[in-house]
């Protein structure tokens, strides 16, 4: 895990650093409030163990403003003091705390307390992985899907760099369903994601739309390429086995492109369906084939 350890004493950011990082986790510190608050928001971490008394904000302060926070309301604190009357355990909860470690810390007191704070930690990166990904193929979801295209249309502003992205339906889709039966659609659809998935870069981003439907992101690509990444598709998909051993057939996909302008008022949902019209006219001129929005 990822600990963030937040004191103001030099001798405690290192008893705790050392103890914490001697159970193989990575540490980072921060030596009052305002840094730990801002290490927080800036870096990912699973775990922060917060000095209650420090100067700039209080651990009780950072507790509520790290909760208060949608990118960090669900991160693991520990609130740490020598207060060791029940009201400040109770104020600590309050805050957001999820949990409490009297000062001096206890060796094995802090060891307990990270393993229980692992499991809870553990359990929340499961769920979030799985709200995110489609279970059949694995990749992004729409929802994670659309979560993304405002990342990146956010990160294409700030570089000045253009994004497309295209949508890939699968040709006559039903027809293996009926023909094969439903288990063998579904996994046509994995190998389909499998033959995409080999033919992108690494900062392409997959997302199921729909049944049969696939949305590829791709940054840092004007349109022109990005027709030229679709029609490298389209071939490796007409060019691939799809079915399972000894019941291999071909399938094919049409593909529509489109670029995503940074300063569309509807986001990508403009893109999406400039992409969609093209889509449309792929498989009205006859399937299997590439066609960029106008
Ligand atoms: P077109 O070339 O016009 O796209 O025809 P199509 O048959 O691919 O399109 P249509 O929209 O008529 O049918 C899509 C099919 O995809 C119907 C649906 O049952 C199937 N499908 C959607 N999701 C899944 C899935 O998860 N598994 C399987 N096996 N089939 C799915
Ligand atoms: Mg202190
Ligand atoms: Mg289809
Ligand atoms: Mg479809």
């Amino acid at each position: 895990m990822r600990v963030l350890i937040a004191d103001d004493t030099v001798l405690m950011r290192t008893m705790l650093s050392e103890q914490v990082a001697s159970y193989g986790h990575d540490v980072i510190l921060a030596r009052d409030g305002r840094e730990a608050l801002n290490l927080a928001q800036a870096e990912s971490f699973d775990i922060a163990i917060i000095d209650w008394e420090m100067p700039r904000l209080s651990g009780l302060e950072v507790c509520w403003l790290l909760k208060a926070d949608p990118r960090t309301a669900y991160s693991y604190l520990i609130l740490m003091t020598s207060h060791d009357e029940p009201f400040y355990e109770m104020k600590a909860l309050d805050a957001g705390a999820d949990d409490f470690i009297h000062k001096p810390v206890n060796r094995a007191h802090l060891k307990a307390r990270l393993k229980a704070g692992g499991r809870i930690t553990e359990m929340h990166r499961l769920l979030v992985a799985q709200a995110q990904t489609d279970p059949l193929t694995g990749v992004a979801n729409r929802r994670a899907l659309l979560d993304r295209a405002g990342e990146e249309i956010r990160r294409a502003q700030r570089a000045r760099q253009p994004l497309s992205l295209l949508i890939a339906d699968i040709d006559h889709f039903k027809r293996i369903n009926d023909s094969r039966g439903h288990a063998a659609g579904d996994e046509a659809l994995q190998r389909f994601v499998r033959t995409l998935d080999g033919a992108l870069r690494p900062g392409d981003l997959i997302g199921r739309y729909g049944g049969e439907e696939f949305v590829v992101l791709l940054p840092n690509t004007a349109l022109a390429d990005a027709s030229v990444v679709a029609e490298r598709l389209r071939q490796r998909v007409a060019s691939q086995e799809m079915g399972p051993d000894g019941d291999s057939f071909r399938m094919t996909a049409s593909f529509g492109v489109a670029p995503v302008a940074p300063d569309a008022p509807g986001g990508i949902d403009d893109a999406l369906r400039t992409a969609d019209a093209a889509l449309y006219r792929a498989k009205a001129e006859g399937r299997n084939r590439v066609v960029p929005s106008p």
